[in-house]
């Protein structure tokens, strides 16, 4: 058995946590990390019939039952998973009854994984009917993109809309857009069906004066994702409050768009 502390994956989970601490996105325990792992990939580095303990998940996950799953812990801080993987994070693995976790590795202070379980396993789910390769989900509290949420209208639309009118790569990068939600309470089903929902048609989810939900195939795509969202409101909070004399029309948009062939949301451009 090979030893997990050099897993590739483990490496990767630490170098994106530490990243995203060091760009001031994962204050204290904020932020969560969900990536699916190929049972064959596990079983070089554990027994994957030593089930440490098992965890109820609290929700029924019925389509995601014998995946395995690397997550970050509750109340674990980004900064620290790359000093201490084996407390900050576990390998779980959804049970038969689709609403308990398997602990394979991990959170060997007695935690668990972290409280956004269900708007990860829930996305997971949605992600994975549109794009059988989705094996991320991400959330973080990127300060631009929050800060925006202070000030902008929070519809996809216009939020995306806005976003893509920064910086001309966005609409190259996210050309289905952003979902966006409002304030709501978080750590539970309710804004993990919500979150799921959105989904449904983007890869973005932003959550109000809160952070930010992206998904993708792997650790990079999905971080590249959040990064350009924030960079794009970096720039508007840099620009919102002073006169604007030039912009990217939506002509301009639909060039661009075009010009790389993508399958982009033209109702969110005013032609
Ligand atoms: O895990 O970010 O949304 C801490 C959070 C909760
Ligand atoms: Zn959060």
């Amino acid at each position: 058995m090979k030893n997990i502390l050099n897993a590739p994956f483990l490496e990767e989970m630490k170098k994106t946590t530490s990243n995203m601490y060091r760009l001031g996105w994962d204050e204290r325990n904020g932020g969560n990390i969900s990536y699916m792992l190929e049972e064959d990939e596990v079983k070089e580095y554990l027994d994957i019939n030593k089930v440490i303990r098992t965890i109820p998940t609290g929700f029924d996950a019925t389509e995601l039952i014998g995946k395995i799953f690397i997550v970050t812990g509750t109340a674990k801080y980004f900064k620290n998973v790359e000093f201490d993987p084996e407390k900050n994070l576990g390998i779980i693995r959804i049970a038969e009854d689709g609403t308990t976790a398997q602990l394979l590795w991990g959170y060997k202070d007695g935690g668990k994984f972290t409280s956004e379980l269900p708007a990860h396993l829930m996305s997971h789910i949605v992600r994975l009917k549109h794009d059988p390769q989705n094996r991320v989900v991400m959330h973080t509290h990127p300060t631009h993109t929050l800060a925006m949420t202070h000030i902008h209208e929070l519809d996809d639309k216009k939020f995306t809309h806005t976003i893509w009118e920064m910086c001309t790569e966005c609409i190259v990068v996210f050309p289905d857009g952003i979902g966006v939600l409002p304030w709501m309470v978080c750590g539970n089903e309710e804004i993990g069906k919500a979150t799921a929902q959105k989904m449904e048609e983007y890869r973005l989810v932003v959550w109000a004066l809160h952070g930010i939900y992206g998904a993708g195939k792997d650790l990079d795509e999905t971080f590249g994702l959040i990064e350009t969202v924030e960079k794009a409101a970096q720039l508007y909070m840099l620009t919102a409050h002073m006169p604007h004399i030039n912009t990217i029309l939506d002509k301009e948009l639909k060039d661009v768009a075009e010009a790389f062939n993508l399958d982009y949301r033209k109702d969110f451009l005013n032609l």
